[in-house]
């Protein structure tokens, strides 16, 4: 497995209910490399663009109303096989069939409130970390703990 980057964002409800620091701690304990971090109030139209793929559903226009609700935290992490790890660490989409030990498994119980969003591949990685950040608001860095976890 490459090197990958993947979108992993707070949603409203993680941001309302105190969840921030705990859920960024599962991504930071890990070893992955976070590159951008932010709290942000989604436009409308941004939400639209970061879920077009479910426009035909019936909660979308629900989810759209969700996500633009408050505040989210947006966040770049970086990491070999980062993508479908921090699926895992995330769980399933329906918080009540995550497993404990995820963050929806521990923090959540309802697939319309599951705290957080992660890429689902490394393409869409790249395309919303692309939508959500300017250039400028990414770091490249090497944290001082590479060597200790990387041989
Ligand atoms: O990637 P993930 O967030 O686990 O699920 P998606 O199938 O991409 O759906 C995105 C988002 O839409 C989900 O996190 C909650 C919401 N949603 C919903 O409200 N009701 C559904 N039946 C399915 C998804
Ligand atoms: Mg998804």
């Amino acid at each position: 497995e490459g090197v990958e980057e993947t979108y992993i964002m707070i949603k409203p409800d993680g941001v309302q209910r105190g969840l921030v620091g705990e859920i960024i701690s599962r991504f930071e304990k890990k070893g992955f490399l976070l590159k951008g971090l932010k709290l942000f109030q989604c436009p409308k139209e941004l939400a639209e663009e970061h879920y077009k793929d479910l426009k035909d559903k019936s909660f979308y226009p629900k989810l759209i109303g969700y996500i633009t609700s408050g505040p989210v935290v947006c966040m770049a992490w970086e990491g070999v096989g980062v993508v479908a790890s921090a699926r895992k660490l995330i769980g399933a989409t329906n918080p009540l069939q995550a497993e404990p030990g995820t963050i929806r498994g521990d923090l959540a119980v309802q697939t319309g409130r599951n705290v957080v969003h992660g890429s689902d591949s490394p393409e869409n990685g790249h395309r919303e970390i692309a939508l959500w950040f300017k250039e400028s608001e990414l770091c490249q860095w090497v944290p001082a703990q590479a060597p200790w976890l990387m041989e």
